[in-house]
Order: C-alpha cells, then sequence, then structure tokens
C-alpha cells in the first residue's frame, strides 16, 4: 500500500475522538499509539489493497474475501451455500455441484502451490459437515468443483492441507464410524467396530480437477488439526488427534483422560508407492493401506494432551504443536524424526504403528502461555502461536536455541499482543511456503462480546489485524464478519490476474446464443426450451409462453462484453435467481405447476434502464396457448 499524505491526518482526528467516546479499553497501547497503528491499515478512496485475504466461512458455506490492510470486506464466494447474490445454486450446473446439500462447513482454505510457494492458480476448501473439497478458480473467483463425499471417511476437518507441487490434498477424518459407510455397529464398540481414515486426493496438475487417489486406515482417534512438509520434511504430512482414549460418550470427560494423545507422521509419497505397487485392497472403490500391515507409512508421536494445530515452518525442519489444555507448544525437530524412525528408536506401538519415542524427537515445549492453539511463521526465525484462553498472540523464536534459551525456555518468548477474544486460528501472510511475506498477521477470534454496535443476541465473528515487521506485534485493525472464520490465505494481489469479462470464444457452451436471431422458444412435448440474451436493457426474447405441466428450460447468455455489466434473470413465485456475468451462459429448469402470468426482471443493477428489463413467463392452462404449437415449432416474437 502507498501511504497518502493527506488523509491520515483526518483519519486521525476520527479515530482518537472515537476512541475517547468508547471509554473501555482492553489494549495496553495507548489511544495515541492505537491512531498511529491504525494509520498503517488506511487504505484511502480510489486506493487498493495490497493483499487478499481469503477466508473461511464456516457452517455458512462460503469464503470470505477481504482486503488488507484495509481489512474491507470486498465479496462473498459461495461454495457449498446457495446465494442470491451471485445466483449460485440457483442455476443447473452450480445446483449439481451442490448435490444434495444445500450447507457445508468450510474450515481451512488452501491456496495451491507450486514448489512451497502460491502459484495462484486454485483455493482448495474443506466441507467439513459433508465430507467434501471444494476447488475455487482464481482465474474467476468462482466454484468449480466440489468433490465428495468422500467414501470412507467422516467429518471432513483435517484438511485441505496441499502438498508442494498441489500434487494432493491431504484430509483426515475428524469422526471415527464403522466403515465403508453404510455399515451399522453400536458406538459400545467403538474401539473395535469404528475407524478413522486420512486421504489422498489427487489433483490434476493442469485442470485442477480433484479425484480421491488411496487412503489410509487408521485407528479411531479424532484427527484434528495438520500440515504438509517442505523441505527437509518433504514427502511428510503431519495431523494431531484427540481423543485417543478411543471413548464414544461424554466426550468432554471422556476423551480427556491420558496426558498425551498422538500426533500423526505420514509419508504420503511411501503410501503413494505403496498403492501403485498393489499393497492397498479395495473399500468402496478407493484403494485403502492398512499401514498395520504396510510399514513406513504411519507412525505417532505422543503430544501434550488434547493437541490441535500442527504446523511446519517455512524450512520444513520444524512442526509445531499446540496443546489446547497445555500452558505450552512443543517443537518436534523433523530431523530427529528421521533419525528416530530410520534407527526404530520407538516405545513399542499402538495396533501395529510405531510409536516414536518423545525424548527422542522433541526439540523444546515453550511456554507460550494457555491455550496455544495454531502457529504461523514469518520466515525470518520467529513463530506467532494463537492462544484460546489468554486470548492473545505470543511472538516467540523458533530453534535453534542458545544454551542459556534451552536451559530456560522462557526466554524465547519476546512478545504478546491481545486480542479480543479467544483467538482461534491466526495466518501469518504466507506462512505454509518457504518463502512468507511476513507483515501481516490476522488473529480470527472466536468471540467479539460486544465490541461493536449492538446487533443483537447473534453476534458476528471479529478478526484483528497485526503488524509484525517490527520487533514489538501492534494491532492495527479490527474487523467482522458474519459466522464464521476458522483459517485464512493471504495472496499478494499482484500475483494474479482474475478476468473481468469472460471472452466470447471462451464460452463453450452449447446453448449459448449470441444474437436476436438465434433467440427463441422451442417445445418438444411437455419440454419448452427457451434460449435468451441479456444485454442493457433487455431480454430477448421478452416473453416465454409455457402450459401447466411443462418442464422450462432457460438458457441465458449475457452477451455484453464490457467489466461489471451483470444481468440477474429474477423469475416470480417461482423461486429462480441466476445471475449472469458478461460473456457468461447460464441454466435454469423450472417444473411449471400454476397458471398465470408471471413477470421475470433483471436482477442486478446494470443500467439507468435496469427497471425496465423485465419480460413475462405466461403459463397458460394444460392444452391452450400458443406454446401449445406442435412439437419443434418457435413461438420467438
Ligand atoms: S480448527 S480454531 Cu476447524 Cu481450524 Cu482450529
Ligand atoms: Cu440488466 Cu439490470
Amino acid at each position: 500500500m502507498k501511504t497518502k499524505s493527506n488523509y491520515p491526518i483526518a483519519l486521525a482526528i476520527i479515530i482518537a475522538a472515537g476512541l475517547t467516546g468508547c471509554g473501555k479499553q482492553s489494549s495496553s497501547t495507548s489511544t495515541g499509539d492505537r491512531t498511529a497503528n491504525a494509520l498503517a491499515s488506511f487504505v484511502a478512496p480510489g486506493e487498493k489493497d495490497e493483499y487478499y485475504l481469503f477466508y473461511s466461512g464456516g457452517h455458512s458455506g462460503q469464503v470470505f474475501v477481504a482486503g488488507i490492510p484495509s481489512m474491507r470486506h470486498i465479496t462473498t464466494i459461495p461454495v457449498f451455500a446457495p446465494y442470491p447474490a451471485t445466483g449460485y445454486g440457483f442455476d443447473e450446473e452450480s445446483k449439481k455441484m451442490m448435490g444434495d446439500y444445500t450447507w457445508g462447513d468450510v474450515h481451512h482454505p488452501g491456496l495451491s502451490q507450486t514448489a512451497s510457494k502460491y502459484d495462484g492458480r486454485w483455493l482448495f476448501v474443506n466441507d467439513n459437515a459433508n465430507n467434501r473439497i471444494a476447488r475455487i478458480d482464481l482465474r474467476d473467483f468462482k466454484t468449480h468443483q466440489i468433490l465428495g463425499p468422500i467414501p470412507n471417511s467422516m467429518g471432513n476437518h483435517g484438511s485441505s492441507f496441499i502438498t508442494e507441487n498441489s500434487e494432493y490434498i491431504l484430509c483426515a477424518s475428524r469422526f471415527s464410524v464403522p466403515l465403508p459407510k453404510g455399515r451399522v455397529a453400536d458406538p459400545k464398540d467403538y474401539a473395535k467396530e469404528f475407524n478413522g481414515m486420512l486421504s489422498g486426493i489427487k489433483v490434476d496438475p493442469k485442470t485442477g480437477e480433484m479425484s480421491v487417489g488411496w487412503q489410509i486406515l487408521t485407528p479411531p482417534f479424532d484427527w484434528d488439526l495438520g500440515s504438509t512438509g517442505k523441505g527437509p520434511s518433504s514427502g511428510w504430512a503431519f495431523w494431531t488427534s484427540y481423543n485417543t482414549e478411543m471413548a464414544h460418550d461424554v466426550m468432554e470427560v471422556n476423551s480427556t483422560q491420558k496426558d498425551r494423545d498422538f500426533a500423526a507422521v505420514v509419508n504420503w509419497r511411501a503410501a503413494e508407492q505403496a498403492v501403485a505397487q498393489g499393497k492397498a485392497e479395495m473399500m468402496d472403490g478407493v484403494p485403502i493401506i492398512d499401514p498395520a500391515k504396510v510399514p513406513g507409512i504411519l507412525y505417532f508421536v505422543p503430544i501434550g494432551k488434547s493437541p490441535h494445530g500442527m504446523d511446519t515452518d517455512p524450512s520444513g525442519k520444524w512442526v509445531v504443536a499446540g496443546g489446547k489444555l497445555q500452558p505450552a507448544t512443543t517443537v518436534i525437530n523433523f530431523e530427529k524424526l528421521q533419525t528416530a524412525i530410520n534407527n526404530k528408536t520407538f516405545d513399542g506401538d499402538v495396533r501395529g504403528i510405531p510409536l516414536v519415542k518423545y525424548e527422542a524427537v522433541v526439540e523444546g515445549e515453550v511456554p507460550v502461555g494457555l491455550g496455544p492453539l495454531h502457529t504461523q511463521y514469518d520466515g525470518k526465525g520467529f513463530a506467532y502461536t494463537s492462544m484460546f484462553i489468554d486470548s492473545n498472540i505470543t511472538k516467540w523464536k523458533l530453534p535453534p536455541w542458545t544454551d542459556e534459551e534451552k536451559k530456560d525456555l522462557n526466554k524465547v518468548v519476546l512478545d504478546k499482543v491481545p486480542t479480543h477474544f479467544s483467538t482461534g486460528h491466526l495466518v501469518v501472510a504466507g506462512s505454509d511456503t518457504v518463502q512468507p511475506y511476513g507483515k501481516w498477521c490476522v488473529a480470527m477470534n472466536k468471540l467479539s462480546a460486544g465490541r461493536h454496535i449492538n446487533v443483537g443476541p447473534s453476534q458476528p465473528e471479529s478478526s484483528q489485524l497485526i503488524d509484525i515487521s517490527g520487533e514489538k506485534m501492534k494491532m492495527v485493525a479490527e474487523a467482522y464478519t458474519e459466522p464464521e472464520p476458522h483459517f485464512a490465505q493471504i495472496l499478494k494481489v499482484s500475483e494474479i490476474a482474475p478476468v473481468e469479462v469472460y471472452p466470447k470464444e471462451e464460452n463453450k457452451d452449447p446453448n449459448a446464443v449470441w444474437d436476436k436471431a438465434q433467440t427463441g422458444v422451442t417445445r418438444s412435448g411437455n419440454q419448452v426450451v427457451a434460449k435468451v440474451i441479456a444485454i442493457r436493457s433487455r431480454f430477448n426474447p421478452d416473453r416465454i409462453d409455457a402450459q401447466v405441466g411443462d418442464e422450462l428450460t432457460v438458457h441465458i447468455t449475457n452477451v455484453e462484453q464490457t467489466r461489471d455489466m451483470i444481468h440477474g434473470f429474477g423469475l416470480l413465485e417461482h423461486n429462480v435467481n441466476v445471475v449472469m456475468d458478461p460473456g457468461e451462459t447460464k441454466t435454469f429448469q423450472v417444473k411449471l405447476t400454476k397458471p398465470g402470468v408471471f413477470p421475470f426482471y433483471c436482477t442486478n443493477f446494470c443500467s439507468a434502464l435496469h427497471q425496465e428489463m423485465q419480460g413475462y413467463l405466461v403459463v397458460w392452462k394444460a392444452g391452450e396457448g400458443p406454446a401449445s404449437a406442435p412439437a419443434g415449432a418457435t413461438a420467438q416474437r
């Protein structure tokens, strides 16, 4: 962002006035400092942000896009839920993608990578609720594929973790169930009858098309968060788990009995190879590896009680696990881990899976405070951990540590900035790449606790922007969103160039029409097909005749080739609203069940005569009206 010299003074006055009026200040920073810090997030009217913030919309089923540093919400990308604003979930193609579901629970967006750097092609997001993964294309910021429900997998929470060259999206099941899905067993027999699963979702390197590659069967632990390796840990992936107690009820008590749960350490390249060598067995159409029978694929490492995030640093050497019920993060040294695996430094096994000796792989437990969840990195040797219970972001120094620091790891804890409140995820720009941008960190807080204007009991989530470029962290801005951001990704705006218009020559829809002569309404039996053009400020044709009992299919092409010239097609009393971007063709189908004259109109304000952009669907009684013309006849006007 370029800072504009004229605006900061006015803004400073506004902010200072606002702050003195608000009374309670929970930050330790003085009003003057807060005002100065806030200027760092100011993007003047007409200026643009430097970064995209893609944050998951949780159970809204959407992805929100904001700008950094302004934190302004710029757009919403609907993924698993219908969104009338863009017509998503109303046209046939997006309806088909969404399948039987009208919601999803988006948790962890993952940008596609090449050589462990963002390549600006796709954004993958997982659906915790219905076991799916979706691909958003960054060329047009739209959802292009939803894969799932993934077989043999229940609760796709521990994803979307992208491998170094986007070969796979790795996923872990949150819930265990009897497998294959559809088999029923008594939850009392949980330990014996239930299983968890790790999945490798293959990504076509050219198109991004996803397919289920292979799966690894696991004991019925609840897999939690994870990350993929890079550099020395290339080809590996890591997840934490909870409920290694294998409890099935009163989970709050029964799943928190042991002092340590297990992290899964997975050699995904070995898994891929084992499948190629025929070492997998098929279940529900997917090759499944039983790691107790195929060694070298899965290992367990004990980790402090009920851990959560497990994040690999940019060098690929350090893997840090948070411990929800521990006052420390655990730093695992990947090189030591590899040595321990090679030398078989194990503490026996768990159901045939080697349990790596904790002391052999842990570099240290850093006393970051209470409730550490997730850790991010700036690429300069510092780690930032979100503290759910303490409500802050804690900055600390990654190894290598001096002897003095090793003796007292309190010495590597460098700074804390209060957050408001109960931070879940945090994201540092580019943290999961080999070359983080650093500079910005966004804390995604679970509770906003009324720091905003009162909107009743349904409180928004809050996100806070923290400047991490200096020695001390600075809180610079606060923003609110609908429920509910979990993880996010930050991408430099200059790294992508999305289209603003779909070029006509790229429209391969066989039902696209580009001039008036190609438009019209045809009938075959009770199938009525309308091909319609939308252009400022008219639908052509602007009348469609049909009868009760007809199946009406409407293909509408927005023939505009101008930026921002978007048209919608809202049909009254038929629950239809499709929206066509410039150069796009959309199709909807509706069964006509009631006679009458139903107006349709353009729902997206497009021009001075937008209001006039309307027409009629005339639904005659069965056997009546001009639409009773013989099959193939054209009722074009
Ligand atoms: S989880 S607050 Cu769904 Cu990402 Cu950690
Ligand atoms: Cu077209 Cu409004």
